[in-house]
């Protein structure tokens, strides 16, 4: 797969060369390439935003810069990713369905966001989705993008060691929060591992861990909660 990711602030994505993702770029699994909107400016200032038609506060990012950035960088098949709290929600099916693309490209908006005409332009051309982590603000898509690579690059085949510990997790199994884990030692500042874990009763282990999985569900997020349980 390949990603690229267009960006006032290309130091932002540094960490990328780092585990999970660094580990796949190096294996040939992941090419992600971070661009410098500013190198499609012409002006000696390297403007990239400019005042709201009809006022307000804050700064909207020109059109200009971004469409000469995407022109060059969007392949035919490539799905243009804009990160922003007035997208839809980002979820684990979103990023399983972004894992079986070829190309993702981040549009990383600061300020008060793009210039609606490149998100018009480009899904006149082909595929955008405007997306959102969260019901919270953050200043830019900067970190909006890491958090959709990283959750996107695990689940390119052949990433994870153990496929299994893809299928297990929150959110892919059910659609319950993940039970709680422990590990040795058995006792810790007097705090025991349940016993059912100890006992090797696969059975009981499955029954217990639903139940625990269920009622953190039914405690964090009961809008998760399936009808049946
Ligand atoms: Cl994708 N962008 C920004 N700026 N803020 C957010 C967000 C995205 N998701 C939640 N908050």
């Amino acid at each position: 797969m390949r990603i690229d990711i267009v960006t006032i602030f290309p130091a932002f994505f540094d960490v990328l060369d780092v585990s999970l993702v660094g580990k796949a770029r190096e294996r040939g699994l992941l090419d992600v390439r971070v661009h410098d909107l500013r190198d499609w400016t012409h002006d000696r200032h390297r403007t990239v935003d400019d005042t709201p038609y009809g006022g307000g506060a804050g700064m909207v990012m020109k059109p200009e810069p971004w469409g000469e950035a995407l022109d060059e960088i969007l392949g035919d098949d490539a799905v243009l990713i804009v990160p922003s709290p007035a997208g839809e929600r980002f979820t684990q099916k979103m990023a399983r369905e972004l894992a079986q693309e070829s190309q993702l490209a981040f549009a990383c908006g600061r300020y008060e966001g793009i210039d609606q005409r490149v998100i018009d332009e480009y899904s006149a051309r082909g595929r955008v989705r405007l997306v959102s982590l969260g019901d919270y603000v953050l200043n830019g898509g900067e970190v909006a993008a890491m958090a959709m690579i990283e959750a996107v690059a695990r689940l390119i085949p052949g990433m994870v060691g153990n496929p299994e510990s893809l299928v297990e997790e929150s959110h892919e199994d059910e659609g319950l929060l993940e039970y709680p884990i422990y590990t040795k030692p058995a006792v810790w500042r007097d705090r025991a591992v349940p016993d059912v874990l100890l006992g090797g009763n696969h059975g009981a282990i499955a029954a217990w861990r639903r139940e625990q999985s269920i009622e953190r569900t039914r405690r964090h997020r009961p809008d998760l909660l399936p009808d049946e349980v």
